[in-house]
């Protein structure tokens, strides 16, 4: 039986709101039309984006499936047990909180629950692959925190294990973090157990950047080893736009109430069915072997811009993304993101470990193969790619109407055209 749900009616909004229903449509052109190789996107299914526009984005529900604040919530009750099982058997893990309205939203809600204003934290320096709530200045995590940060070795630019173990020996830092938005190795999380374990740390993964191959069983997971693990469901795992908690059993309580009632009120029910739906997705062999082929495609894409002077940093990925130094082709990182975006490829400017640039000129670019994956493509297009993209930045302009631009363009429509996204 058909049903009609108020909130997916595209007609509804075309005919009271052009402007808006000609952005949704000229977004997904632009989708459509372009290389997206930006390593924390992706392109959720048409079921999930199904339930994020439905009527649930109505409903009240502060407080938890069967404890609400609010009546009515029979409906979305079901929905969030359903989105917190699935996490749980999807991750192996005691507890899930499926609240979080976003990677930084779960992030909070972890130092709520385990720091008071002014303890310490030891975590991965942004310029060298972490992340904004990691304890940098700017943010909340720096401001009301006492930050130390490891960062990368300077010869193998992965991870300085040594460091870590030497600043928390030195620091005892209530909370010790692995991870980051720009790190394309695997983190051994044995390790940092063993450290968290010698001085009495809890010890959390942010795993935004990398869950979706966790679920996928791509590559090892951190939930056996660590206390707590927070996550986006937008990234490799292709959820809707949004975050989420797993954590030991012992710190469900802490968990819970720091996501609410310390940092959140009203949870996104329509959100929270999205995640449900995702999660069901993530268990089926298609995601599995998606998410394999994330991997063999980052690591293809890699090389092939290796072997055109753009170098990967750490000399490859195991993962999703990889980084690339520019600074043998002579090209900053915001000129080449300007470059690509000429010729149709849409990708990051970032700083690589020891930048001598500002952040916001940067000297190296960041690649993901998630979204170019869930098109379809394999490792014959990722070498394709990495030709395109080494033309554009090499040879290319910032200006569309440049004759590189226009030549690597007319190749990127080819391949879109051979692997749509949101096929028609
Ligand atoms: N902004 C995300 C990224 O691009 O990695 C992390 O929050």
């Amino acid at each position: 039986m058909s049903e009609t749900f108020y909130g997916s009616d595209f007609g509804a909004l075309e005919a009271f709101d052009p402007e808006i229903a000609g952005v949704l449509v000229s977004e997904l052109d632009r989708l459509r039309g372009g290389l997206q190789l930006i390593a924390s996107e992706n392109m959720s299914s048409p079921a999930v984006l199904t339930s994020l526009g439905s009527t649930l984005s109505n409903k009240y529900a502060e407080g938890y499936p069967g404890r609400r604040y609010y009546g009515g919530c029979s409906e979305v009750d079901k929905a969030e047990s359903l989105a917190i099982e699935r996490a749980k058997a999807l991750f192996e893990a005691d507890h899930a909180n499926v609240q979080p309205h976003s990677g930084a939203s779960a992030n909070q809600a972890v130092y709520g629950a385990f720091m008071s204003p002014g303890d310490t934290i030891l975590a991965m320096s942004l310029p060298h692959g972490g992340h904004l709530t990691h304890g940098t200045k700017m943010s909340f995590s720096g401001k009301w925190f006492n930050a130390v940060h490891y960062g990368v070795d300077k010869d193998t630019e992965d991870i300085d294990y040594d460091e870590v173990e030497r600043l928390a020996k030195e620091h005892k830092p209530k909370v010790i973090l692995a991870g980051g938005s720009a790190i394309p190795r695997l983190i051994d999380f044995e390790f940092f157990r063993r450290v968290a374990d010698e001085i009495g740390a809890i010890f959390w993964v942010d795993a935004a950047h990398f869950i979706g191959l966790v679920a996928g069983k791509a590559i090892p997971s951190p939930v056996p080893h660590a206390d707590v693990v927070s996550f986006t469901t937008h990234k490799v795992l292709r959820g809707p736009r949004s975050g989420a908690i797993v954590c030991k059993a012992e710190h469900q309580a802490a968990i819970d109430k720091a996501v609410f009632p310390m940092m959140q009120g009203g949870p996104q029910m329509h959100t929270i069915a999205a995640k449900a739906t995702n999660f069901k997705e993530c268990a089926t062999p298609e995601y599995q072997a998606y998410a394999k082929q994330v991997i063999a495609n980052a690591k293809v894409l890699a090389e092939t811009l290796g072997e055109k002077g753009i170098r990967p940093t750490t000399g490859g990925t195991d993962t999703h993304l990889s980084l690339h130094d520019l600074q043998q082709v002579l090209v900053t990182g915001a000129d080449a993101e300007a470059r690509c975006d000429a010729a149709g490829i849409t990708l990051n400017k970032n700083a690589i470990p020891f930048d001598p640039q500002k952040p916001n000129i940067a000297s190296g670019i960041r690649v993901g193969t998630p979204c170019v994956t869930t098109q379809g493509m394999g490792e014959d297009e990722m070498r394709t790619i990495g030709g395109l993209i080494a033309r554009a930045v090499v040879d290319g302009d910032a200006d569309p109407e440049h004759a590189v631009s226009k030549e690597v363009r007319a190749e990127v429509t080819d391949l879109v055209t051979r692997f749509p996204a949101y096929q028609r």
